[in-house]
């Protein structure tokens, strides 16, 4: 196997990759994490015409090592289909296959003008095609960042073990902050299971409001119900007076009983959802009491029927009570501001 260096093989790259490799008719361009951790691609195009020639295919692999993965933001992206807006057809397209186990599995197929979503890597590998045989004046290729990273694509918290989607939300580091799922806003990963902990003062309460959640599945969110799900609990196990959660909810609340609170998200081997992201405060008592008043009042309005729906009624109702057989139940604190979609 021939390996050149290339010198520049991307227009509007800052990066070059580290070798291109002839690849039957593609040009191939590996990067690999040990020589560079993160830089843009972009397919060549003439500069003149802003054609791509009539027949372009490109390969761009990336190889990283251990638990890393290979996470792809585009900024630019310019396909538009001969087909028509749903359909990608074979030309003009942009392949993305996880690489596991030598094996390609093609993930998804891109094409049109809308900007796709964050793609996160199954494991340390990724590859991704490009291949252009519909030549317009319209097609404009795409141009996407590429990061190697152990994070899972959550930014925030402390991350003690780099394999682990585990992160730590510590009252001493920030009082408020956010949280997301891995690769928001792009869809999570399958098999993954992500652990949310956060460790108040003394006097705290943690207070989480979600501003997404599409996380994919149906009631009762369980692995009988083949779903993915997020769990809320006061306790490193399972606590039970908190219902799993699924499926799309326009807004959702939940407030710790003490200082510790864990929030997990897990999803299984099929079909995703795009995940969730939530803004998480540390409250002191005495904040706290003053909310709940507030909040009780709402609810209280809720009740009179203009607000709340019969849908979120029921659901509070049937879903949210704490279950008799815990010994010194206590309500939930739960607030439902809209019904499931
Ligand atoms: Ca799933």
């Amino acid at each position: 196997m021939t390996v050149i260096v290339a010198n520049q093989p991307n227009r509007g790259t800052p990066f070059a990759p580290n070798a291109e490799i002839g690849s039957g008719a593609c040009s191939r361009f590996v990067f690999n994490s040990s020589r560079i951790r993160n830089g843009s691609i972009a397919p060549a195009h003439s500069k003149h015409s802003g054609l791509f020639p009539s027949s372009l295919c490109q390969l761009y692999e990336f190889v990283g090592a251990g638990a890393e993965r290979v996470q792809i933001i585009f900024s630019e992206f310019r396909l538009p289909s001969k087909q028509g807006p749903s359909e990608c057809g074979d030309t003009d397209i942009l392949m993305v296959y996880y690489i596991v186990d030598e094996r390609e599995e093609l993930v998804e197929t891109l094409c049109g003008d809308t900007l796709p979503k964050p793609i996160l890597s199954e494991g340390s590998r990724l590859l991704l095609e490009f291949r252009s045989s519909y030549n317009n004046t319209e097609n404009k290729g795409f141009t996407g960042d590429f990061f190697f990273l152990t994070n899972f694509g959550i930014p925030t918290g402390h991350q003690p073990n780099q394999s682990e989607c585990t992160f730590h939300y510590f009252r001493n580091a920030s009082s408020q902050g956010w949280i997301q799922s891995p690769n928001f806003p792009g869809a999570y990963p399958r098999n993954i299971v992500c652990h949310y902990f956060f460790h108040g003062g003394p006097h705290d309460q943690v207070h989480v409001r979600f501003t997404y959640f599409d996380i994919e599945g149906i009631l009762p969110c369980d692995e009988d119900s083949a779903s993915d799900y997020v769990e809320f609990s006061n306790f490193n196990t399972r606590d039970r007076k908190y219902a799993l959660y699924c499926g799309h909810w326009r807004e959702l609340a939940v407030r710790s009983d003490g200082r510790y609170f864990r929030i997990t998200m897990a999803s299984n081997d099929r079909l995703d959802g795009t995940g969730f992201r939530a803004l998480y405060t540390f409250e002191t008592t005495q904040q706290q009491q003053q909310v709940t008043t507030e909040q009780t009042a709402v609810a209280a309005k809720s009740a009179t029927g203009k607000v709340m729906s019969s849908a979120a009624s029921r659901l509070l109702h049937r879903k949210f009570l704490p279950l008799s057989s815990r010994p010194s139940p206590r309500k939930p604190y739960i607030v439902l501001y809209t019904a499931r979609r």
